[in-house]
């Protein structure tokens, strides 16, 4: 029976992120010493770009020593970050006592029963059917470790137009009788049977954009072997916060509903990133914009970054509308008589849906 713990795209950055890089770095550490495990794998970007792997390749090193010392082998990859603005060749790198393989096209070793195949990042990998494979050795389990995409578990486009991972093939998983692959690159967790093997992307342990693809809760895997059957379980890493967005509709003034704010900052915890989006139709977006910033001061200081962005329109682009006059003098006639509680909250509400509404069918008749 062999523990592997399986992370990739840390993506752990200089300056001010750094803190926040290592917590959950620190925290996977703790994972891997509490799991007894045998193997820590990082599938690469582990470090954001070249010149971060530069500045902080001997602390993560120092980091990670007492976990080998504590007989938990550390098995590491380059992914596609690392060779960005590279101006040397990963390869002549050492990270004694990390297993650090960059050398392409691959690494083959075995410990523990298990047997690795240790795939760097490559533009890609069309030469991997002449590749010199051993055969496994009956008995063995094989893990590939891959930063890369493959198109049958992720179907979407490679968001990261600047930085795009290799393609590998099913048939490589067939091919080298894998049992599980452990991925890298894409941000979102995906398990999926390719070629007689389990291939997993466990996601990035941490927050690394404002994306859709970071939301949710951030997690490892542990992989447990059972001769050839496997248990992969998420962990979920707390220190890396989740990603977070809402949108919250601003009164006609440009002033923000504070229960709104309130609810939002309830929601909150100190890791995570908020992205809001301000929408609505208001008299002058200069207000707005000036809530806006207010709010984004307000949720920095409950959040590890905050994001607001204005989406709204003013509404004198109505006031040539004859819809929009007959709506605003009819909901005028229904005002409720207090500027509080639920009712006049309904009446705001519906004035504003209303505007936007009405707003959204002009631009469209335009
Ligand atoms: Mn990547």
């Amino acid at each position: 029976m062999a523990k592997i713990i399986h992370t990739a795209d840390l993506h752990i950055k200089d300056g001010e992120e750094k803190p926040y890089c290592y917590a959950v770095l620190d925290e996977i550490i703790a994972l891997a010493r509490a799991e007894k495990a045998g193997f820590l794998v990082l599938a690469g970007d582990l470090f954001d770009s070249y010149s971060d792997f530069e500045a902080l390749r001997r602390e993560v090193q120092a980091k990670l020593f007492p976990l080998h010392e504590t007989g938990c082998r550390v098995i590491y990859i380059p992914g596609n970050h690392e060779a960005r603005g590279a101006s040397a060749d990963l390869s002549a790198f050492s990270l004694d006592p990390i297993q650090f393989y960059a050398r392409p096209p691959f690494v083959f070793f075995e410990a523990e029963g298990v047997e690795f195949v240790c795939v760097p990042h490559a533009a890609d990998y069309d030469g991997y059917r002449g590749w010199k494979v051993p055969p496994k050795k009956p008995g063995a389990v094989r893990v590939a470790v891959l930063h890369a995409l493959n198109s049958t578990i992720y179907t979407g486009p490679d968001e990261e137009a600047d930085a795009r991972a290799g393609v590998i093939e099913d048939d490589f998983f067939s091919r080298f009788s894998i049992d599980y692959g452990a991925l890298g690159h894409v941000h979102s967790g995906r398990r999926q049977e390719l070629g007689g093997a389990l291939a997993c992307y466990p996601g990035s342990p941490r927050v690394w954009r404002a994306h859709a693809r970071e939301a949710g809760p951030r997690s490892v895997l542990v992989v447990t072997t059972n001769g050839p059957a496997l248990d992969v379980r998420p962990v979920e890493i707390k220190s890396a916060g989740q990603y977070k967005e809402y949108t919250l509709p601003v009164e006609l003034d440009g002033s923000i509903p504070l229960p709104a704010v309130q609810k939002l900052e309830a929601a909150l915890s100190a890791r995570d990133l908020v992205a809001i989006r301000l929408t609505g139709v208001v008299e002058d977006e200069n207000a707005a914009a000036a809530a806006a910033e207010s709010l984004r001061e307000r949720l920095q200081k409950r959040s590890r970054q905050a994001a607001v962005k204005l989406e709204t329109s003013p509404a004198s682009m109505l006031s040539g509308n004859s819809l929009a006059r007959a709506f605003l003098a009819e909901m005028d006639a229904v005002k409720p008589e207090t500027s509080e509680g639920p009712e006049y909250r309904r009446w705001l509400l519906a004035r504003q849906y209303g505007l936007e509404e009405i707003a959204g069918r002009a631009a469209e008749a335009l």
